[in-house]
């Protein structure tokens, strides 16, 4: 294990250093953080008061909060390893972890003695706390989902530990320029990470390439030799994760790559020195960058080598951990669980499988039965173009023994196939893990169904249409294998961290206990009439919408009027997410404007923010669109007051966490039956704003908790949109609604593209094709119905009160809590382990 890293070498002669017990806690009154702040300025930083650089105060509190978190997450790893208790291992190619140093504050209850020592010091936190870049190592919904997974976890004192990737850019920053985006590096490590603790001493050696050799040892065993591969190190970064005020600290561990120091000796011998180290050069490539595409990857080298470390390192260190305390492999299953976060980390089956064969000797039978035991997958999407595959050839070139392994996995679960349909193969070419055709291509989902005890899918409707759809056959053959967990979003940042009033305002009627159990939430029903509740209740959101308002007004120049509905649309741009039937909608406002139509008229503020693939065309143009016609409306002195319309630059967690408390409006209207569960949605209705949507994803169960009469509904269901593709005819729409022509017509006219003729003319195609896979116009006059409903309630404000309450005290079902509780009792079944509270 210490091979490359001579550094690391193991003490010999000296004793280990003091143990914990004879550290002396640290303290959290202001004046100890005062004092440690100092420390960490003047004498590790080396700044003086000359220094004007926000970095250094920002880092200096870091690292002073950092020291409080260590000592709790020692004692939460010794807890651990104490009991040898079950451990899962959360899988996943993205962390959107957002800030940290807020966070931590709220959840190790400090933010009131830093605030002290800040004042004494004549700092302002905020700005500090303002200045930490996000941790953007995720595109969207699946990646964010991983970062409240873990904050649940540790809440919860689960053992989970994450596994991932230290990108060393993150997610683009998107910039608006004339209205198109404009994609900018994210060098977020640039200027070091005060969250990591980098531990070379836990360095992991990863193969690609080379040729397997078969050799039969004495015992007359055959055994499996990969050989002649290019290796890279894993050196792991641990982020620590604490729990709410409980004591318990637990570990994201992100993997860097690095190269050996081995020299290729047949190509320095043959003179090619700068070809050998440009070699070494490459590996570090592997976690250089992440890829922004949330939907289609077409089989990039980089990708899968990224996924297979990822695999390969985490199992090594999970084997490695297991055996300083395990002589072998025996109750490795009842000990352990590896949640893979959709198919990306799905190689790690195949790679357990070589590790327990090829490096610990078992049996293909023992192998499988350990691995198989402990693999658990969850989809997040249902988007053909998004179930990934990988070229046979390309596996065979950089994971040779990876594949002979999959070809294995394959051909004894065909068997199993013709066993339970005799004689059909249709099914098992269907259910093949290797897809035939001209270039083979290995299917990683069914890699993942096929390895895994359990399948889940991450709302009701999606987890159904996997059994019934895409997944099918395999559901016909292990039924029990598939279960829904529903997701959620950890109520400490998307509610009581971005929103403090409503923290304050909760907490003063029902205690501060609803923070770690939602459903407590109910418990505010009885202030729901209140005259003085509702009153500050209304003040809150105004309070919140102004700060979104002076959000809007530096980031897009847009003057939001607080008294106007926010109606805001915030996530990734795609075409199933519709953002066009958004912006639809707008020109049709719009028009009305123009018509003189205002009867009923209520005025808004429509926010529309999100970031699109680089290489995803018509979301780009989307971004154009909406940016036009902002221009447009926003300089008309007719609209001026009625409407008003901004898309947000460079949409992240940030500023999720000012966006979500200061909207009346959240905007869900995905084609129903493409979005898997949607989380946005949960983040909004917790901040007391109200849902439009579709019956898709979470949203069905969103409008189940708040009650259809605080819900705006619209548009097909899942099985209408299936079963009325063949018979749309979005042409006959046009012709016979004239709103909706009216709304084509002004699109066709160039109003929004007067000096780009033909801009917008591949979104004119995508509308009125008829094979369009979204169906924007067969829900638009039905989203048109419906946004008038919202105008309606808008004006009757004590209506909007009642139902902005009522969506915040039914949310409790979407905190991840609920989730993790579930994914615990259904899948993973761990004991939960007290790290000897220290609060
Ligand atoms: C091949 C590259 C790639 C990367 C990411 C393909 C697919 C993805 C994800 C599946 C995209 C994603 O983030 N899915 C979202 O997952 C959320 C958490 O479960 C759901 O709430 C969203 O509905 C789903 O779109």
């Amino acid at each position: 294990m210490y091979k490359h890293c001579n550094n690391f070498k193991l003490m010999v002669k000296s004793k280990p250093v003091d143990n914990l017990t004879n550290v002396p806690p640290l303290g959290i009154d202001a004046d100890s953080l005062k004092n440690c702040f100092r420390y960490y300025y003047n004498h590790t930083l080396g700044r003086s008061k000359n220094c004007k650089a926000i970095h250094y105060p920002y880092k200096a509190l870091s690292f002073t909060l950092k020291d409080r978190l260590m000592e709790r997450w020692k004692k939460t790893h010794s807890a651990y390893e104490e009991t040898d208790c079950k451990r899962t291992y959360y899988l996943s190619l993205e962390f959107l972890m957002g800030r940290a140093l807020s966070n931590c504050m709220l959840n190790l209850d400090l933010k009131e003695a830093v605030q002290e020592s800040f004042y004494q010091l004549g700092l302002d936190l905020e700005e500090i706390a303002e200045s930490e870049q996000d941790a953007g190592l995720g595109n969207g919904g699946l990646g964010r989902l991983a970062a409240c997974f873990l904050d649940s976890c540790a809440t919860l004192q689960l053992p989970v530990k994450g596994y991932g990737l230290r990108y060393e850019y993150g997610m683009f920053k998107q910039h608006i320029k004339q209205g198109h985006q404009v994609e900018e590096t994210d060098h977020w490590l640039l200027n070091g990470n005060p969250w990591e603790l980098e531990r070379p001493e836990y360095t992991q050696h990863i193969k690609f390439g080379g040729y397997t050799e078969y050799h039969t040892n004495n015992k007359g065993k055959m055994t499996v030799y990969w050989n002649g591969t290019r290796d890279v190190l894993a050196i792991p970064y641990d982020i620590p994760i604490p729990g709410f005020k409980n004591g318990t600290v637990n570990t994201l561990r992100l993997w860097k790559a690095a190269a050996t120091d081995e020299f290729d000796l047949d190509e320095f011998n043959s003179g090619s020195y700068t070809e050998a180290v440009e070699e070494k050069n490459s590996a570090e490539h592997i976690t250089m960058v992440l890829y922004p595409n949330d939907s289609s990857e077409n089989g990039k080298e980089l990708r899968l080598r990224q996924q297979y470390f990822l695999a390969s390192a985490s199992l090594q260190d999970v084997i490695r951990e297991w055996l300083l305390h395990h002589n072998d492999f025996s109750n490795f299953a009842q000990k352990n669980c590896f949640q893979l976060n959709d198919t990306h980390p799905t190689i790690s089956i195949a790679e357990f499988m070589r590790l327990l064969i090829d490096e610990y000797e078992h049996t293909w039978d023992e192998a499988w039965a350990i691995t198989s035991k402990c693999m658990a997958y969850t989809n997040h999407t249902l988007l053909p173009e998004a179930l990934e595959k990988w070229s046979v050839p390309l596996f065979k070139c950089l994971l040779p023994r990876l594949l002979e392994i999959i070809y294995e996995i394959n051909s004894r679960f065909l068997k199993q196939v013709a066993m339970h349909w005799p004689g059909d193969s249709v099914r098992i070419q269907q259910m093949s893990i290797i897809e035939e055709g001209p270039v083979p291509q290995v299917r990683m989902a069914y890699l993942a169904i096929v390895g895994s005890f359990s399948v889940n899918g991450v709302a009701a409707l999606h987890t159904e249409l996997l059994e019934k759809g895409l997944f099918n056959n395999f559901y016909q053959l292990w039924p029990k294998k598939f279960n829904n967990k529903t997701n959620g979003v950890t109520p400490r940042r998307w509610l009581a961290g971005c929103n403090p009033e409503l923290r304050q305002l909760i907490t003063q009627h029902i205690g501060e206990k609803w923070i770690k159990d939602l459903s407590q939430l109910n418990k505010l029903k009885k202030y729901l009439n209140k005259k003085d509740f509702r009153e500050q209740w209304k003040k809150i959101k105004q309070s919140n919408k102004s700060r979104l308002a002076h959000l809007v007004k530096t980031e897009c120049g847009v003057d939001f009027n607080t008294d106007a509905i926010f109606d805001v649309q915030v996530k990734r741009i795609h075409e199933y997410k519709r953002q066009l039937l958004n912006i639809l909608h707008v020109i049709h406002l719009y028009n009305r404007i123009k018509a003189g139509d205002t009867k009923n008229w209520a005025n808004r503020c429509v926010l529309i923010g999100g970031k699109a693939a680089p290489g995803y065309a018509m979301a780009k143009l989307t971004i154009k669109l909406i940016s036009n016609v902002a221009e447009i409306i926003n300089n008309d002195p007719q609209a001026d007051g009625l409407l008003k319309v901004a898309f947000f630059p460079n949409y992240n967690v940030s500023a999720m966490e000012i966006i979500c408390p200061g909207t009346d409006l959240s905007e869900q209207i995905s084609t129903a039956g493409k979005e898997a569960s949607g989380t946005g949605n949960m983040k909004f209705m917790m901040n007391g704003a109200l849902t439009i949507g579709t019956l898709d994803g979470a949203n069905i169960e969103i409008r189940e908790e708040v009650g259809n009469e605080n819900f705006f509904l619209f548009g097909l269901t899942a099985e209408e949109v299936q079963s009325s593709h063949h018979q749309y005819n979005p042409v006959e729409i046009i012709n016979k609604d004239k709103d909706i022509s009216a709304v084509v017509k002004m699109l066709e006219s160039g109003y929004f593209n007067q000096c780009e003729p033909q801009l917008f003319d591949p979104i004119l195609h995508s509308i009125k094709n008829p094979y369009d896979m979204w169906m924007t116009l067969a829900d638009f006059r039905s989203y048109i119905d419906a946004q008038e409903q919202v105008s309606l309630a808008y004006q009757d404000s004590k209506r909007w009160t009642t139902m902005s309450i009522m969506n915040t005290l039914s949310s409790s079902k979407f905190s991840t809590d609920r989730t993790m509780e579930e994914y615990n009792r259904d899948i993973w079944k761990l004991d939960k382990v007290s790290a000897h509270p220290i609060e």
